[in-house]
């Protein structure tokens, strides 16, 4: 996930819309030419790392466990050397969360100004977007290198896929989809340090800066419970972090110790196989439910109404507008319709979502997100089969 929910809804206002429980894509025009929401400059840079770095083996690190490190100082110096809205962070930290105030200057005075952040969200905010209809975006994800390596992913993670679809009723293809829309199973898992993006994000968007300032709190709460180096953890530019891409505020409410090592750690694959489980469940997952099937259609109606993740019609709808999913049963209750434009301006694909369809894009709150990750893992499953 990318940026929670609160961090779309920080940036619709900017340019649009989603919100993620982790936020990693940078913001960018869905197909309805709606902005998605997150963070999502990422995406860009996952995309084109993505196609850079071949076959790039997955990033083993792990920072839960090995301390928080040794550092004090009295008072704030280094990039942020007189910050006021830092010192009060700070002083609030200690105040209402029982750090020690030396600790935290120590730490905060070591933290840099990243420019390149600042940039990234400047960047973000003032694109537009470029979009090139729902098969350009499918493609950069759901293609034979993806599928390969989501099924080298399943393989080597097949026992704890397993555990956590019995535990949580979530099918292990979507965790390995989110992961690999997210960042190609631990390959892609950003080269900023957290605390950095956090702070530069937090100290230099005044916009966002509530919301960030309440990550970096998140994160710091982070690193003491699960004994990590606050200076150490890597992450996107947003401060998203791990395999699934979560947040600080989406650690505290989904993470999971899902290998039981007694810590929480995002960047150990088993946790992050847990915790992804655990936030589609805890956002609504129907066990045995269908995500989208594909739409049999008899007029263009359907290319016409509202579409959506946002919109709801009954069955009985759709069938009023020649609209009949494929295959399966339906539902009782209410569906999405789906018409994603294969390319701009284009013929629009036609297709019935459902309620997990829905939950999906709780991590994303985009159309194409939720049905790259329906697709990337439908296809590897298919090969695992
Ligand atoms: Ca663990």
């Amino acid at each position: 996930m990318r940026l929670s929910k609160s961090v779309c809804q920080y940036l619709l206002p900017v340019v649009l819309v989603s919100g993620l429980a982790a936020c990693s894509q940078a913001p960018q025009k869905d197909s309805e030419g709606e902005t998605v929401a997150k963070p999502k400059k990422q995406q860009q840079q996952q995309q084109s790392q993505s196609s850079s770095q071949g076959d790039k083996q997955p990033q083993v690190v792990s920072y839960g466990g090995q301390g928080v490190g040794n550092y004090s100082a009295a008072g704030l110096s280094g990039d942020f050397a007189g910050n006021a809205q830092l010192i009060g962070f700070i002083e609030n930290l200690a105040r209402t969360r029982g750090f020690d105030r030396n600790y935290l200057y120590g730490v905060f005075s070591q933290v840099r100004n990243r420019d390149d952040v600042a940039r990234l969200w400047a960047n973000a905010s003032s694109d537009p977007g470029t979009p090139k209809g729902w098969h350009a975006y499918r493609d950069r994800f759901v293609n034979a290198a993806n599928v390969r390596r989501g099924v080298e992913f399943w393989n080597q993670y097949a026992p704890h896929l397993q555990r956590a679809q019995q535990q949580y009723g979530v099918p292990a293809q979507y965790i390995v989809g989110i992961m690999g829309v997210e960042t190609r199973w631990g390959r892609i898992l950003g080269k900023h340090r957290v605390i950095d993006a956090l702070a530069t994000s937090a100290i230099t968007n005044q916009r966002r800066s509530q919301f960030f300032f309440e990550e970096l709190e998140n994160y710091m709460l982070m690193t003491r419970s699960e004994r990590m180096d606050p200076l150490a953890p890597k992450g996107s530019y947003a401060g998203a972090m791990g395999y699934g891409q979560f947040m600080p505020s989406s650690f505290h409410a989904f993470a999971v110790d899902f290998n039981g090592d007694g810590v929480r750690d995002l960047w150990n694959p088993v946790d992050a196989i847990g915790s992804v489980a655990n936030y589609f469940a805890k956002n609504g997952w129907q066990p045995g439910g269908e995500v989208a099937v594909p739409a049999q259609v008899s007029s263009d109606t359907y290319a016409n109404v509202p579409d959506g993740f946002k919109v709801k019609y009954s069955m009985a709808d759709l069938h009023n507008m020649g609209v009949v999913p494929k295959y399966g049963r339906g539902s009782g209750g209410q569906v999405h319709l789906l018409a994603l434009s294969t390319v701009p301006g284009g013929y629009k694909e036609p297709w019935v979502g459902y309620k997990n369809f829905h939950v999906i894009t709780r991590y994303n709150r985009s159309n194409y997100y939720a049905m790259a990750v329906h697709l990337l893992a439908d296809a590897v499953h298919n090969q695992t089969k």
